[in-house]
């Protein structure tokens, strides 16, 4: 009988509260890219579709995805709920959009209570950016060729790069 062989890991997965915030990771995605991450996006709305979001979850966290980056608007209790259901590291981008311009995102997500901690970064595509360097710091700790990766960046960054 031929045997089932379980699907690699991705390092990273991208979650995202719907797909209106798709836009927001536009530029994480070649960042992800450049830092040798394999990764995933997922929607998964931690209101519409909490069963799904926990399935998601569970089987990366299982699978061996080392860090989950949570996108969302509004009340934004996505990447709260991620840091929930699994002990890795989390980081949460809040997104611009509902009228409070993703302030209300923004206080959502780093608001969190002890014990149970996002790493909260800018709202918008800025923290998309900023989230795909950090989880490619964390990674970095333990993979030399990632470390090398975020290395060639800062140098980039430090010639005016952008
Ligand atoms: C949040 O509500 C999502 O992350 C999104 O930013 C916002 C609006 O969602 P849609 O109404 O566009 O699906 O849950």
């Amino acid at each position: 009988m031929a045997r089932k062989v379980p699907a690699a890991a991705v390092r990273v997965l991208v979650l995202l509260g719907s797909k209106s915030d798709l836009p927001v990771i536009e530029k994480m995605r070649p960042l992800l890219d450049r830092f040798g991450l394999s990764y995933k996006v997922e929607i998964a709305s931690a209101h519409r579709q909490p069963a799904r979001l926990g399935r998601l979850v569970r089987q990366a966290d299982t699978a061996g995805t080392e860090v989950f980056v949570a996108v969302a608007g509004m009340a934004a209790h996505l990447p709260g709920v991620v840091a929930s259901l699994t002990g890795k590291p989390v980081i949460g981008v809040p997104v611009a959009s509902g009228p409070l311009a993703g302030v209300d995102a923004l206080l959502s997500i780093v608001q969190m209570p002890p014990g149970v901690p996002v790493a909260t970064v800018a709202v918008g595509s800025a923290g998309a950016r900023n989230a795909a360097c950090l989880a490619a710091r964390m990674i970095a700790l333990k993979d030399a060729k990632v470390a090398d990766a975020v290395a060639a960046y800062r140098q980039e960054l430090a010639k005016g790069g952008r």
